[in-house]
């Protein structure tokens, strides 16, 4: 059985969580405090020298890590993989943009508000700004395709989704980087197709 080292407040480990479930793949969850430094004991090291979660400990003992090689590794021959090449690419496309565009924007400023309690007025303006660009980029996406790749779900909506629904379901929309007006509804339809089961997930809360 797989093993997920995970912490439930990220959206990286939370994404990992919901490939398996999405995919009935049998896991274990090994809960993980990356605030208390418990990714960064000697032990865990062995496993992850980046010294972060996700990381997988697959049936035959290699681990893994990085969300986004997880879950493409985790969802190889489902359909949560196009099966075009393009639209695979596409897939892939949006997974880069996500670390390096939506993660550390997005999800930085959420973190900093939401568990280090900082004020909007604490965060760094820069930050906000490239936030509101990936989410105006989502937008202007969910715009036009039903899901980010086309008109059916793949690895590239589970990359980007995490925020969104963890926000719709807590009503952050307090936070300036609140869903717009097509990300409410892109949500929505994840949840539609059955992509995660709301309040039933570690994390969700
Ligand atoms: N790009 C990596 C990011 C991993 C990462 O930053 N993990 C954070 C939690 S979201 C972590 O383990 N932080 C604890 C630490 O760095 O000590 C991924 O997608 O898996």
């Amino acid at each position: 059985m797989i093993k997920v080292y995970g912490d439930s407040n990220s959206g990286n480990c939370l994404k990992v969580k919901w490939v398996c479930d999405r995919l009935a793949l049998p896991y274990s969850w090994v809960e993980m405090n990356t605030m208390k430094g418990e990714s960064r004991t000697p032990e865990f090291l062995k496993l992850n020298g980046a010294g972060q979660v996700p990381t997988v400990v697959l049936d035959d003992g290699r681990a893994l890590a990085q969300s986004n090689a997880i879950i493409r590794h985790l969802a190889r021959d489902s359909d949560l993989i196009p099966a075009d090449a393009y639209d695979a690419a596409k897939m892939d496309e949006w997974l880069f943009w996500e670390q390096n565009s939506h993660e550390p924007f997005v999800a930085a400023c959420r973190f900093q508000m939401v568990y280090l309690g900082k004020p909007v007025s604490d965060l760094d303006p820069e930050k906000l700004k490239r936030g509101y660009c990936a989410l105006a980029r989502m937008e202007h996406q969910l715009a036009t395709t039903r899901f980010f790749v086309g008109e059916r779900i793949s690895l590239a909506d589970g990359s980007t989704w995490v925020e969104a629904i963890r926000r719709r379901c807590r009503n952050e929309s307090a936070l300036p980087l609140h869903p717009t007006r097509v990300y409410p509804s892109w949500a929505s339809q994840i949840v539609e197709v059955g992509y995660i089961r709301l309040r039933s997930g570690r994390g969700l809360g």
